[in-house]
């Protein structure tokens, strides 16, 4: 099947004052539509067409840059609208989840640090991470599209640190953008859901 835009799993203006309805029209309805739209012209006539977006991101990785950018970010999107919710983030993590976190990386406070210090110090576009890689939580960042299944690792968590993500809300704030994200906004249950299956 081609690309295809998912809906926002919760109203645009659900995730206010944190992230805006403003931020998420654009960010969704422009920018997500934008990859699904380019990722399927690229992908048209190849061997990638109707492919899983896993595989395309896996098998364009280094030899199609153009077909990897849009498949990426479009997993990247599909993922990072169910990574948020409506009352989430904090520290009341589910019990597996919080005492792998912790056993792997340390206590939370020191594993949102490291979250944030990695989106802040991406250059330029791209995504921060908790990902588990040789069945170990760890933190990474990456540019542009570019996600942890290109790096031998599954994502658990992943936030935008591309400036369409923040800058009609906070401007040039990414590190205060990267706190209420995992203050107010993370899906804890999500990230658990998609732990279980990295750990499969
Ligand atoms: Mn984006």
């Amino acid at each position: 099947m081609a690309f295809t835009l998912p809906n926002l799993p919760y109203p645009y203006d659900a995730l206010t004052p944190h992230m805006s309805r403003e931020t998420l029209e654009y960010h969704h309805d422009k920018h997500h539509q934008a990859y699904v739209t380019t990722g399927n012209n690229l992908a048209k006539g190849t061997e990638w067409e109707n492919k899983p977006v896993e595989d395309v991101v896996t098998g364009t990785y280094g030899k199609n840059q153009g077909l990897f950018n849009n498949a990426g970010q479009h997993y990247n999107h599909i993922h990072f609208w169910k990574w948020m919710k409506n009352g989430g983030g904090g520290d009341k993590l589910p019990g597996k989840l919080e005492k792998q976190m912790t056993s792997d990386i340390g206590p939370i406070a020191k594993i949102k640090e490291d979250f944030i210090q990695a989106g802040v110090t991406q250059f330029g576009s791209g995504w921060c991470w908790l990902a588990v890689k040789d069945g170990r939580i760890v933190v990474m960042k990456t540019p542009n599209g570019e996600n942890p299944l290109v790096h031998g690792a599954k994502p658990i968590l992943g936030c935008d640190v591309w400036e369409h993500s923040y800058y009609i809300d906070y401007r040039n704030r990414r590190a205060d953008y990267l706190k209420a994200f995992l203050d107010h906004l993370v899906n804890w249950d999500y990230v658990a859901e998609m732990y279980e299956t990295a750990m499969k």
